[in-house]
């Protein structure tokens, strides 16, 4: 197949949940700008889900996570953005360690603002394409058993 664009990268969107709320933030990123998505980023070298989970987490909003686990994963191809990008995303979803602790926009240069929303109702809009795709195909974080 022709090469069209640079190798696939390892993305981790993290669903931190709260009650049956999770956070959301608008982006502001050459991908995705303005659209709704979860904290996240890419897998660095060397490092387990988990802790890159808990790391994204940390660095872009303050928050401390555990009971950290694999809910669902995605494959994406950007093709609209200013150059070709291509994702496969760990999705992972973890609970606040305090449940008093408020998220901080830790990154105002990547993100407008981080807040709690329903799944299913009150979804910001628009989401974040591969957090879009996931919705359509009916996946909701609060009942994904789906185990690595
Ligand atoms: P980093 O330098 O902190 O590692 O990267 P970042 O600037 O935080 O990366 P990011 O764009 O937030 O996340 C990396 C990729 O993960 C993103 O470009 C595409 C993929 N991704 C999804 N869904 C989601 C999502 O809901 N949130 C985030 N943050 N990334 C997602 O496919
Ligand atoms: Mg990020
Ligand atoms: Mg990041």
């Amino acid at each position: 197949e022709e090469s069209r664009g640079p190798p696939p990268r390892v993305g981790v969107g993290v669903f931190v949940i709260k009650g049956n709320k999770v956070l959301l933030g608008r982006r502001r990123s050459s991908i995705g700008d303005s659209t709704y998505a979860l904290p996240g980023g890419h897998l660095e070298f060397g490092e387990s889900f988990e802790d890159c989970a808990m790391r994204e987490v940390k660095e872009e909003t303050g928050l401390d996570i555990e009971k950290i686990e694999f809910v669902t994963i995605t494959n994406s191809v950007f093709l609209e953005e200013p150059k070709p990008l291509h994702y496969v995303t760990i999705f992972m979803r973890g609970e606040l360690v305090d449940s008093q602790q408020l998220p901080q926009n830790v990154e105002p240069e990547k993100c407008d603002g981080w807040d709690w929303y329903n799944w299913d109702e009150n979804m910001p809009k628009p989401l974040f394409k591969p957090l879009e795709n996931l919705v359509q195909r009916g996946f909701s974080p609060f009942s994904a058993d789906e185990k690595l």
